[in-house]
């Protein structure tokens, strides 16, 4: 299970700076020996704040806190799907992301440059919009032509799914005409596996991000409307943060500092943290906690996922050999204070293989290999 998240946006919209802030507040390299982060790629440490309280409960030292990964994408100008700039490269990186967080600049400043020399929000978020649906009209394009070849099939069920798939890719190609995304697009299950491998740009789940003014976090933002308009028309998510206020509070390393600086700025927590969150929530993602005495470790899943399931999440074996979960709420070890208490209260409970695992909850997986 991971959560991939792809910084995307006009140049000079603070994509690095965001970037940079996000990366420079957390990951221990020791519990992560296996992140060598590139310059453009980073892991991230979901805030939990649960993590924490359960493991001083528990009296642990270490705790592992489930991570996000962050590319920024840089090369995205317009004309990118005929090939400007970085061209074609930039979208295969957005092809291996879940979430799109797409950066909108709404922040004035004489000493940056604007590829369009005014501050439009709407503007930009349309260019950009508009680059990922050309890129997957041709994606579509080039799938279409496969497909009609297989038309003239013998094999009739290859020859069926063929017909299925190109009377689906001309009506998406229809509507992205009309400049409609794909997610907009009402599709049956069916439908949305015969598109799935081609991965489709406008598929992905957008976290619209207003890049705003130091100056105007308390005080409304004039270029915040029509991006949380846009965001509305869209079903997509919007948050506002300021880059730079944010990288300045990364840099801080003494947490006392940091706090003054920030409650300076009139701020109670990093706008990072509220990005990282609504990622996570975008993609219906929970989390679930493991203990063994040494570390507690939190780990994301998707909603509604049983408990064999989860175990994989760990270890494959795990799920292959699933026994049962003994499992309690987190909850129930911040009232009750001890394991011990919560068995006494009943609050330990054996799950079998139809158990859904909920958000918070504490696990201990039996199986057998
Ligand atoms: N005034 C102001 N400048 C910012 C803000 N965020 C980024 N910048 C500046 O804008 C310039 C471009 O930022 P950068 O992160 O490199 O943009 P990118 O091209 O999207 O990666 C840099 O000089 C940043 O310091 C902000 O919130 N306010
Ligand atoms: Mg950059």
């Amino acid at each position: 299970m991971s959560l991939n998240c792809g910084i995307i946006g006009l140049p000079n919209v603070g994509k690095s700076t965001i970037f940079s802030a996000l990366t420079c507040l957390s990951v221990k390299a020791e519990n992560y020996p296996f992140c060598t982060i590139e310059p453009n790629l980073g892991m991230v440490e979901v805030p939990d704040k649960r993590l924490g309280e359960i493991a001083d409960i528990l009296n642990i030292e270490k705790r592992i806190p489930a991570t996000v990964e962050f590319v920024d994408i840089a090369g995205l100008v317009e004309g990118a799907s005929k090939g400007e700039g970085l061209g074609n490269q930039f979208l295969s990186h957005i092809r291996e992301v879940n979430v799109i967080i797409h950066i909108v600049r709404c922040f004035e400043d004489p000493d940056v440059a604007h590829p369009y020399e005014n501050i439009d929000p709407a503007r930009d978020i349309e260019i950009i919009n508009m680059e990922l649906i050309l890129a997957d009209i041709q994606t579509i394009e080039k799938n279409l032509q496969k497909n009609t070849k297989l038309l003239k099939s013998q094999d009739q069920k290859l020859k069926k799914n063929a017909e299925n798939t190109v009377a689906l890719l001309e009506r998406l190609q229809n509507e992205l005409k009309k400049e409609v995304p794909v997610k907009n697009i009402e599709l049956k299950d069916e439908e949305k596996k015969l598109i799935k491998d081609l991965n489709l740009l406008t598929t992905k789940k957008v976290l619209y991000v207003c890049n705003i003014d130091e100056n105007s976090i308390k005080s409304e933002n004039k270029f915040t409307e029509p991006v949380k308009n846009y965001a509305t028309k869209e079903n997509a998510s919007v948050i506002e943060i300021c880059g730079k206020d944010e990288q300045e509070i990364a840099a801080i390393k003494d947490e006392k500092e940091k706090k003054e600086f920030m409650e300076m700025l009139g701020l109670e927590d990093l706008a990072l943290n509220r990005l990282i969150k609504t990622a996570y929530n975008l993609l219906g993602l929970e989390t679930f906690f493991t203990e063994n005495g040494q570390e507690v470790r939190a780990w994301m899943f998707k909603k509604g996922t049983k408990a064999p399931a989860a175990a994989g999440i760990i270890h494959t074996d795990f799920e292959e050999g699933f026994i049962k979960a003994e499992v309690f709420h987190c909850n129930d070890l911040f009232e009750h204070g001890s394991k011990a208490h919560i068995k006494e209260h009943g609050k330990l409970r054996i799950e079998g293989r139809d158990y859904e695992v909920k958000d918070g909850e504490v696990i201990l997986f039996h199986f057998k290999v």
